[in-house]
């Protein structure tokens, strides 16, 4: 692989933002493809955090300040991508369920799934069933991914099924649960698609979706 890629997923693995900055930079100047610059620079770095935090190597704050380098190279990138015709994995619409105003969690899945090159619909926290569906289906997404931190409001997850059932989307949307009171075994008497433990497998989960 070429060495100024190598550079760019290391020095974001250690959360450099200006230098991924400069890198991304130089990698354009030199003329290589934006879409390698993309897959084979920040996006292969941010895996390699996705890999290391899922198997605690990594935590919370390296994870944090990874995703912050990554958006820098990202600020670079950008202008670049749509005149390369570059495009998001898939669209996924995210939020923390009604009554619930926990974030954190649900951002380290935003940013492991832009990681993985997905396009995240932030919904940011306290969201309604109606608004996950309403924006899954005006902004097209293939999966809704709904956290809940607290055991009184996991609950919520059983209505958004219900109204994606309602809307008659489940054929084209999966619905994703997760959070620390979530199980599997509440994921299934839910009816929803698919429980995972951490935002890494989330990401995951959300890419294997999308094929
Ligand atoms: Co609250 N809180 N809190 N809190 N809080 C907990 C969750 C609690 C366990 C603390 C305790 O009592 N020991 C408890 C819940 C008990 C329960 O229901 N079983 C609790 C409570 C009770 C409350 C209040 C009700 C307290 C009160 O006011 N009496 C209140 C509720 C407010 C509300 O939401 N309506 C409240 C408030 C708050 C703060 C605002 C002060 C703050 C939140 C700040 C914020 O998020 N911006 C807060 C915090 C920080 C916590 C703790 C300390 C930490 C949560 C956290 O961010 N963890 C928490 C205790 C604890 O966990 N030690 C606690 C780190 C984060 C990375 O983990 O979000 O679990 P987590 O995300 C993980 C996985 O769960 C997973 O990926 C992440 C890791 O990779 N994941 C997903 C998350 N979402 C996913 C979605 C997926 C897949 C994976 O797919 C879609």
């Amino acid at each position: 692989m070429n060495a100024l890629l190598n550079e760019i997923s290391a020095r974001l693995q250690e959360g450099k933002a200006k230098a991924v900055k400069e890198l991304v930079q130089k990698a354009l100047d030199n003329g290589l493809p934006v879409k390698q610059i993309l897959e084979e620079g920040l996006l292969a770095g941010m895996n390699v955090i996705g890999i290391k935090f899922k198997n605690n190597e990594v935590f919370v704050p390296e994870v944090l300040v990874a995703a912050r380098a990554m958006n820098h190279g990202m600020e670079v990138l950008k202008p670049h991508l749509a005149a390369s015709n570059v495009k998001a994995r898939g669209r996924v619409c995210l939020g923390t369920v009604q009554g619930d105003l926990h974030d954190i969690g649900k951002n380290l899945v935003r940013m492991m799934m832009e990681g993985r090159g997905l396009e995240v619909v932030d919904l940011g926290t306290d969201v309604a069933p109606e608004t996950f569906v309403k924006a899954a289906m005006e902004q097209d997404c293939g999966v809704i991914a709904c956290s809940a931190l607290l055991t009184t409001t996991m609950g919520m997850m059983r209505d958004v099924v219900k109204e994606a059932d309602k809307a008659g989307i489940r054929g084209k949307v999966k619905i994703m649960v997760g959070g620390a009171p979530v199980t599997e075994a509440f994921c299934r008497e839910i009816g929803a698609d698919a429980y995972t433990p951490d935002a890494a497998s989330a990401a995951e989960a959300a890419a294997a979706f999308f094929g």
